[in-house]
């Protein structure tokens, strides 16, 4: 029979879903192996050509890891909460798990259609209650955890509070709020309750605080930073404002060191690291303080200025050997000794340049680094190691949020203190160093110098080391690391999210009862906030904890996705998120694959979890992803028709081919890429396409309309979106799975063509074909394999071990296409050869493979735990070797001459062979120079 792809490929799916033929043993002696794809949001349009492109991979390494003996974990799931299903849900009253749910099935059905070996038994879905339970139940481990330095690992809650009662807060070096207490043991025990959680709520790994968020009103929501660009919400492109609220929050930035350090003990792409790494932001510098100084109150009436609330400001600096070049000092806007620094004079000023300021987004106020703006508070400090009087002004380059919220301004060492100083002519001094001794003064340079001498009355430069010994030793300040991390925000006011398992009393913070967990997400009347701007939650009724009002925002999209990696381990379990046994025995995601776009989220919160959780003693590897590989993306190839312009510049219904749009006024459109099949569009289709197209005409060239192209993203918007269940309809799912990976490194962006797509499916009949006689009847023989075929089948497996193991897909495709033309060429229909060529290709085209398996009269069932052929080296040793033969040291030709030949018989050979004869025209060589496995030369 001819290659029949859709009954072999709907029988195979059926085959593995029936016999369960990919769920992993929960125990086995066999190594374990873990394969990973990033689960999918389930969104509306259902999945393109791009989508699956991930899966293949891993699907192809998984099917490879099972034939090489493996215990192979590879599931599938749903990352099912998230925003689109909630906006459909505001648009169309309909239910988000409805929608949902409709989204899943038509991912499962086009998943299916691939031919993936999922183990589907251990599905998840976050937004399920049986899964987010243990979302909520991990939320509640970080409330009743907070991080000790000392021990560098988070510890229980309970623990503090035991040294709290022994102890006092001496002793205890937490990463904390800023702000927290110091007491003895006696005054712990005197706080009421109420203090006393309050005060713990300081230390907890998920806590409350204010902070300045991104609020998308449109989307009624806030967003982290990563899914704000350039002032918009990336998801609807609604604008985004700057607002104060309460929020619950991650300190992921008590993990930031070894965030960083785990870096190095990871298989990962040097690109995402270092994205990470810049995202962690590390630096070491010191921090300084200087004390405010009154001289600027003195000429005005001090009375007003409210009791300062501290001596000092506060810096972190990097450059602390540049201390002497210190001209003024600035703090944030929002810095909170604004008000207290600021004097009357200088009052209107500062509110004025306050109210500038809350406008801008941070992002802004980075990127615009070249406008100076700014106000002076009125106040000073005072340099510590000079005693300098230094200015203390406000301005909008210096973030609240890093650091201190203050910098030391030196003009001569920083670019922006320098043009800060240019426009408010602020002093500009030199730091002079060791270079510089004898050139007190030099006139050519501006601003004033100064010696940044202390000790000894000697002229040095000082340096890091030597201002931080001084600092310390008066007291001034220390030696710093500081992080650009921040605490992760954990809360939407959304409807479609894990609800909070919180409750408030007395406006404090309680955990709802572990056994009332999961708590549900309640039903609503609508997914609006309500009228008083309360989150969507505020809208059920009857939902209230007994000893209070629950929390109405939910949990952000990336709660549910910082963990699921362990509910496949033991997805069914009620007790636990995942048994201690399965994750002794998985441990740790082996490889992993997905898209880089979530550098910096999703990679960098679940690592966070992970390493909470191993603190916690509940997993047992400080890393979650061993390898990770980011498939690159697929483009779309867009296609274009010409309209033709008439003479007042109106467009027309008359479209010209692209050869000849030069001879005309035309302007391009999109058009459907499934009416165009190798740039030929197909006209009828066109006049269907859209009414206004109906009757269209057409300036042709060659009788046909041929389209223009260009690479852009897939998207709906380019009609250039390829559906991939039209091309398992047209050419089945092996010779998809073939030709995404056919289409390049796995690694790269490259654009979808369906042109090449042909030649993979002969590939694939032609590979079928060699199992079949001329009359299409399945036909194998059971002669010994001659050399040749050996030959080729040994250098196949070894070629696609090889690019297996280094994720170089594409390679073997084109590896495969050589093998069966050398053994069609053969005409080899061995099969011991065509058995082990399927368990080789089974992992990249599985159903035919599966078929013909059965067809070679295996036991029924599947190749799927056949072992993957052994390489023998010995098969590939060339027995002949194409001597060049040379007459008067010209090379006149190679001849194929047996390595086992020696010098004498090669001779003999070389001299009967009839073109050699030709060259010799009839005479006997003076010489003949043989040197084995190299070369024969003669002299005539
Ligand atoms: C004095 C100095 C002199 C500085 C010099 C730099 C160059 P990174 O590497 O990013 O940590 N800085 C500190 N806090 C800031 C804030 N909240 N907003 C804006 N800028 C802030 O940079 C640290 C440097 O950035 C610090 O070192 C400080 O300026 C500034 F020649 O202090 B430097």
């Amino acid at each position: 029979m001819d290659y029949q792809f859709k009954d072999i490929e709907q029988k195979w799916q059926q085959f593995w879903a029936q016999n369960n033929t990919f769920k992993a043993e929960d125990k086995s002696a066999k190594p374990k192996y873990y394969v990973l794809d990033m689960f999918p949001y389930p969104s509306g349009a259902g999945l393109h050509v791009g989508h699956p492109l991930g899966y293949i991979a891993s699907d192809i390494f998984a099917r490879y890891k099972r034939l090489k003996g493996f215990n192979v974990l590879h599931p599938m799931g749903y990352d099912s909460f998230g925003l689109p299903a909630e906006q459909y849900a505001i648009q169309t009253g309909q239910h988000p798990a409805v929608t949902t749910e409709e989204n899943i099935a038509t991912y499962r059905r086009q998943l299916d259609q691939i031919g993936f070996s999922f183990d589907w038994s251990r599905e998840v879905r976050t937004s399920s209650p049986d899964y987010y339970k243990w979302t909520q139940w991990i939320f509640m481990q970080l409330f009743n955890s907070w991080y000790n330095k000392d021990a560098d690992k988070a510890e229980s809650i309970a623990k503090l509070i035991e040294h709290f009662e022994q102890n006092g807060s001496t002793g205890i070096n937490a990463v904390c709020d800023e702000e927290i207490l110091s007491f003895t043991a006696a005054e712990w025990k005197a706080m009421s309750n109420q203090d006393q959680q309050a005060e713990l709520l300081k230390y907890r790994l998920t806590y409350l605080r204010e902070s300045t968020v991104n609020w998308c009103p449109a989307l009624g929501t806030v967003l982290a930073n990563d899914e704000v660009k350039d002032g918009f919400s990336e998801r609807g492109g609604y604008p985004v404002e700057q607002k104060k609220m309460m929020q619950w929050s991650m300190r992921i930035t008590a993990y930031a060191e070894r965030l960083l350090q785990g870096l190095d003990t990871i298989d990962w792409p040097d690109p995402l690291k270092e994205m990470q790494r810049n995202w962690i932001g590390k630096s070491t510098g010191a921090s300084v303080k200087f004390r405010i100084s009154d001289f600027g109150f003195e000429n005005s009436d001090k009375s007003e200025i409210e009791n300062p609330k501290s001596e000092f400001i506060e810096v972190f600096t990097t450059r602390v050997d540049t201390i002497f070049g210190v001209t003024f000092v600035v703090i944030a806007p929002e810095h909170e000794l604004v008000a207290s620094l600021t004097t009357p004079e200088q009052k209107a000023d500062i509110d004025a340049y306050i109210a500038v300021t809350k406008k801008k987004s941070e992002l802004d106020r980075m990127a615009d680094a070249k406008t100076v703006s700014g106000a002076f508070t009125g106040s000073y400090v005072l340099n510590p190691l000079n005693g300098q009087q230094i200015p203390i002004w406000i301005a909008d380059y210096v973030l609240a949020g890093y650091g201190t919220g203050a910098v030391m301004a030196v003009p001569s060492g920083d670019q922006r203190d320098y043009l800060f100083a240019k426009h408010f002519d602020l002093p500009i001094v030199q730091i002079l160093d060791t270079q510089k001794i004898d050139t007190e003064a030099d006139p050519t340079k501006e601003g004033t110098y100064i010696n940044s001498e202390f000790m000894n009355g000697l002229y040095y430069k000082a340096g890091t080391a030597a201002v931080i010994a001084k600092l310390e030793e008066v007291g001034a300040g220390k030696a710093k690391i500081n992080f650009r991390m921040r605490d992760a925000i954990f809360g939407r006011q959304r409807y479609w999210g894990e609800p909070v398992p919180v409750y408030f009393k007395d406006g404090l913070p309680h955990l709802i009862e572990e056994s009332h967990l999961p708590l549900l997400l309640p039903e609503v009347d609508k997914y609006l906030p309500t009228e008083s701007g309360e989150p969507p939650l505020g809208r059920a009724e009857n939902w209230k904890h007994a000893e209070g009002e629950y929390e109405l925002s939910t949990m952000p999209g990336w709660a549910g996705s910082s963990w699921y990696w362990y509910r496949y381990m033991d997805a069914k379990n009620d007790n636990e998120f995942a048994s201690r046994e399965a994750i002794e025995y998985w441990k740790d995601v082996d490889l992993y694959i997905g898209g880089s776009e979530h550098a910096t989220g999703h990679l960098l919160y679940s690592r966070f979890w992970n390493k909470f959780l191993k603190d916690i003693g509940k997993v047992v590897e400080e890393e979650p992803f061993k390898k990770l590989i980011n498939q690159g993306m697929i483009q779309g190839r867009s296609n274009f028709v010409y309209r033709l312009i008439d003479e007042e510049g109106r467009g027309t219904n008359t479209f010209v081919s692209h050869g000849l749009i030069k001879e005309y006024k035309t302007s391009p459109l999109h058009v459907d890429v499934n009416i165009v099949e190798n740039e030929v569009m197909n006209i009828s289709k066109f006049k269907q396409w859209r009414p206004e197209f109906a009757d269209a005409e057409f300036i042709l060239e060659n009788g046909k309309y041929i389209c223009g192209v260009e690479v852009e993203k897939m998207s709906k918007r380019y009609y250039n979106v390829v559906n991939p269940d039209d091309i398992a309809q047209r050419y089945g799912a092996d010779t998809l799975r073939m030709y995404e990976m056919f289409l390049g490194p796995l690694e790269q962006s490259k654009p979808w063509n369906t042109n090449g797509i042909e030649g993979v499916f002969k590939f694939l009949r032609k590979f079928w074909r060699l199992f079949h006689n001329d009359a299409w009847e399945f036909s194998v023989s059971g002669a010994e394999p001659s050399k040749a075929e050996l030959k080729s089948l040994h250098k196949i497996i070894r070629k696609v071990e090889e690019d297996i193991e280094r994720f170089s897909f594409n390679t073997s495709v084109s590896s495969f296409m050589i093998a069966v033309n050398e053994l069609t060429d053969l005409k080899c229909n061995n099969r011991a050869i065509l058995q082990d060529m399927v368990i080789i290709l089974s992992s990249y085209a599985p159903h035919i493979c599966e078929e013909l398996w059965t067809l070679l009269g295996n036991p029924a069932g599947t190749l799927s735990y056949a072992p993957f052929p052994k390489f023998n080296s010995a098969y590939l040793i060339e027995d002949d070797f194409a001597y060049p033969i040379s007459i008067n040291g010209k090379m006149k030709m190679n001849l194929n001459i047996p390595l086992s030949l020696e010098i004498k018989e090669i001779e003999e050979t070389v001299l009967a062979n009839p073109d050699v004869q030709k060259y010799l025209d009839g005479k006997a060589p003076k010489k003949v120079i043989v040197v084995k496995g190299r070369i024969v030369n003669m002299v005539v």
